[in-house]
This record gives C-alpha cells, structure tokens and sequence, in this order.
C-alpha cells in the first residue's frame, strides 16, 4: 500500500542514532564538508540535526508527508488522521545531512498551543515546512470518504487560512526576535487529487498572488522583514501509483526528493 522506494544515499539506523564508522574516508568527508560549512561544524559539535517544525490543520497530510521524507512506512491505515500529541521523527542522512522533524497537531487542543510554543519559541527551530492541500484535508472522523471531504472543499479551504493565520503569526514572531534568518516552506501537497491544477493551486498559496492566502503571506514577510524569513512554495504528493491515482509512484516520488533537496539546500547541507 504504501510506496518507499529505496534510495541508496540515506542511512537509516533502527537505534534512532546515526553511528559514524571511523573509517578514513567517512573522516576524510566529514573534515571536507567541515571545510565548506561552518554551519555543519557547529551542528557538529552540538551533535544534532537541524530542526524543522512542521505545521498545517489536521488531515492535511502532515504525518504522511514526514513518514515519507524520514522512510517511514505509513501504517495501512491504523494511524488515526490528526493527532493531539506533537510527533518526532528524524530523517537520518550520512555525514550529519540529516533533519529533524516536530510535527505540530492540527488539532485545535490544548496540547497544539503547547506544541507551538515549544518550536517557535522555547526552542525554536531552523525552519518550518507549512502543509496544505487545496481545500484536500481528510476530516479527523472520516479519513478515506473523500466524497464528503469534496463537498466541504470550500471550508476545508476557509480553515486551512484560519489555520494559516495563527502559524504565520507565531513564524513572524519567531523570526523578529532572531539574528539567524528563518526559512519557511509551503508544501502544497496531495496534488495527486488535482494533477491538472497543480500550477494555479501552487500561485494561490505563494507570496505576491493576490489571493488569501498569498496575501497572509505576504503580510508575515513584511512583518518579519524580507531579509529574516525566505520563502519557497512546493508542490507535493504523499501518495501515487496506486490503481485510481492520477500520478505514478515514480512523479509522487521525485516531488517528495525535490521537497528533501530544498531543505537540505535550506539548512545548508549542500
Ligand atoms: N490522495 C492523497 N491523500 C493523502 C496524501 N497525504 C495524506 N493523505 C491522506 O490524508 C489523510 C490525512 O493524512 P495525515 O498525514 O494523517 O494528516 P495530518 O493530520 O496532517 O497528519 C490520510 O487519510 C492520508 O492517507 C496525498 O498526498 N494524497
Ligand atoms: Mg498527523
């Protein structure tokens, strides 16, 4: 059911811990990628990844997205959608490429506002990946009757801005009070549900479109000052080449590569 095709630059460690071999040529790398970014050396030296919050309503495809970023199989369908507890998932990546992921509830709960708290501002992370999905997010109680989940596209689409708008007023505060400048990606994903719209769904969410949504965009940009905060707006699909899907298992999976190469770009790793 679920698609993770493997790919031979990532190093998954069951332990939960990337073990370095001391062979000459992982230190020959390390001291080489030392040389090219500072940035790495001082992660190196706190020993961790950078953090990514990751952020949207419930039943955008939040933890979807993340299993397939971090190679996690998703569970066939014993994972509830919407979750009320902030998830934690580490993408681990040879010589310290690697992310880690804090996978904001969508939910309304008191636990969110914890959760918010804790990645923007107790510890706040290196950047954010916001998901929406075109007015495509599953409702908690009927995950799969995607028929109902149509008929409500246009509150699906209301919520995802209402939602939007408490994200993007935390990301601006976060932003204003750092020297260090915050990055900030869109995924629009699900667009397996609307291949041939993908390009006009990807404007309505991007800064400078006019729309709602891009104009909430541009206010956190002008609130966080352009130079603090850098903006991307991604397209995305969870899922692909199942018998009904619109796209192949292969174009989902090189949309979820070019989302894993723009962060590692963003938290300069290459
Ligand atoms: N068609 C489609 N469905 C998706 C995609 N991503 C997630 N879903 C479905 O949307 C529902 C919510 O996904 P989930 O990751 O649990 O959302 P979360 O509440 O934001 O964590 C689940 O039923 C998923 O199977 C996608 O890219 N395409
Ligand atoms: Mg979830």
């Amino acid at each position: 059911m679920s698609h993770t095709p493997s790919r031979s630059r990532v190093i998954l460690s069951s332990s939960g811990r990337t073990v370095l071999p001391l062979g000459a040529t992982v230190i020959g790398g390390v001291l080489t990628g030392l040389a090219s970014a500072p940035e790495r050396m001082s992660r190196l030296l706190r020993g961790r990844f950078p953090v990514v919050a990751v952020t949207g309503m419930t039943g955008v495809g939040k933890s979807q997205l993340v299993d397939r970023l971090t190679r996690h199989a998703s569970g066939d369908g014993v994972a509830e959608v919407g979750s009320a507890v902030m998830e934690r998932r580490t993408r681990h990546s040879a010589r310290l490429k690697g992310f880690r992921f804090r996978v904001v509830p969508g939910d309304n709960a008191a636990t969110r506002l914890g959760a918010l708290d804790e990645v923007f501002h107790d510890e706040p992370v290196d950047g954010v990946i916001h998901v929406v999905a075109n007015g495509y997010a599953t409702p908690r109680r009927t995950a799969g009757t995607t028929g109902r989940a149509t008929a409500a596209r246009e509150e699906q689409l209301a919520a995802e801005l209402d939602d939007w708008t408490i994200t993007s007023h935390r990301i601006a505060s976060m932003a204003v009070r750092r020297h260090k400048p915050v990055w900030l990606v869109i995924a629009v994903t699900k667009t397996d549900l609307y291949p041939d719209d993908v390009e006009e769904v990807v404007r309505y969410y991007s800064p400078g479109s006019g729309s709602p949504f891009g104009e909430k965009v541009d206010a956190l940009r002008a609130l966080a000052g352009g130079a603090k905060l850098h903006v991307d707006v991604l397209p995305v699909s969870s899922q692909g080449g199942e018998r009904t899907s619109a796209i192949s298992a292969k174009q989902a999976g090189a949309m979820v590569d070019a989302l894993a190469t723009r962060l590692a770009q963003l938290c300069g790793h290459t």
